[in-house]
């Protein structure tokens, strides 16, 4: 069979694992003589989380993925780079300079220089990608979600007043200890996909939601105006991976989220939030975690058909094995 060509809806630390795992079996089933991975697999990217700091435009997401994918990642922290030291963020925080809970290490700055430099030069945020990408072999495209600025801000409640905070916020600074009450994409309404976006997901043969967060990851790359549209637009069977293990989220975030938007934290709920392609939502199918195994058959009955297997992502192996199995779903 001919290598198929996938898209990859994801966010950062787990979208990263699981795309590492994605291109890991695609080398093994597909060698690189037919046109290699990065033909392949397109990774549409959460921008949600991306902000100006310290003058310099910041991509958490998008550096997840190309700093895993180059495999300069930091593995320990789960995001920036390996070997990092921290010369300049103190000089920054001596100057009262951007955020002094949010450290920008040395070589994650060089990353949000040559970045905001091409981006200064006219450049749109998907040739950026493009040519940070090009400095290492990747074998994978990442493509942004949209090339246009759509943060996500987090509505809360701080020393008894209505504030709104910038995601990253949210999550590094109070380590959304403040109750979520609600999640806007600021500067949504004028927004559209990335060129390449569209065009991938209407060439595709398989889509999958990676195992990230449904409501700041998945959740917001798709309310970029359009994407929702483009998706279901593809002939290709869509397949998601649940992000939640157990009932509990696999990191701290996903819980906290999904209770702003009231759906529980189970394998089920997710897989219903995302709901039956046949019936207006986004899943012709959807993987669940062993713990899970019960909720299969309820979903399977209402129209999402389920499979349960291992979800853990310990190595690039187990995320291999998870992207068999949903390659695999997506062909029944
Ligand atoms: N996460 C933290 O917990 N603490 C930080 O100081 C921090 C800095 C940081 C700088 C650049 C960057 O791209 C990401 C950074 N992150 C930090 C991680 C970030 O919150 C996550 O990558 C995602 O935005 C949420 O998954």
């Amino acid at each position: 069979m001919p290598a198929p060509r996938i898209v990859v809806l994801a966010g950062g630390v787990g979208g990263a694992k699981f795309v590492r795992g994605l291109r890991q079996h695609c080398r093994t089933v597909w060698p690189d003589g037919q046109g290699g991975t990065t033909a392949l697999i397109t990774v549409v990217v959460n921008t949600g989380d991306d902000l100006w700091l310290a003058g310099l435009r910041i991509t958490p997401d998008l550096d997840s993925l190309l700093y895993a994918l180059a495999g300069v990642n930091d593995t320990a922290r789960g995001w920036g780079r390996a070997g990092e030291s921290e010369r300049v963020s103190g000089e920054l925080t001596a100057y009262g300079v951007g955020w002094p809970w949010f450290t920008l290490g040395d070589l994650d700055l060089g990353t949000h220089i040559a970045r905001t430099a091409l981006l200064k030069q006219g450049l749109p945020l998907s040739a950026v990608v493009e040519r940070l990408s090009a400095r290492w072999p990747l074998g994978v495209r990442l493509v942004p979600a949209t090339d246009d600025e759509v943060e996500t801000h987090v509505l809360v409640h701080e020393d008894g007043e209505a504030r709104e905070l910038h995601f990253e916020e949210w999550w590094v600074r109070t380590r959304a200890k403040l109750a979520a009450e609600r999640f806007v994409q600021a500067g949504a309404e004028s927004a559209q996909p990335a060129p390449a976006v569209a065009p991938a997901l209407a060439a595709a043969d398989v889509v999958l939601l990676a195992p990230s967060n449904p409501v700041v990851s998945i959740g917001t790359i798709l309310g970029v105006p359009g994407l929702r549209d483009a998706l279901l637009a593809t002939p290709a069977p869509i397949i998601g991976v649940s992000p939640i293990i157990g009932g509990s989220a696999v990191r701290g975030m996903a819980d906290a989220c999904l209770k702003a938007i009231g759906v529980a934290t189970s394998a089920d709920a997710v897989g219903r939030h995302y709901g039956a392609r046949s019936s207006g939502g986004l899943l012709d199918g959807w993987l669940v975690d062993r713990s899970d195994a019960a909720v299969v058959e309820g979903l399977t009955a209402d129209g999402i058909p389920s499979r349960a297997v291992p979800l853990w992502m310990h190595d690039d192996t187990a995320s291999a094995a998870i992207a068999a199995e949903a390659l695999a779903l997506a062909e029944r």
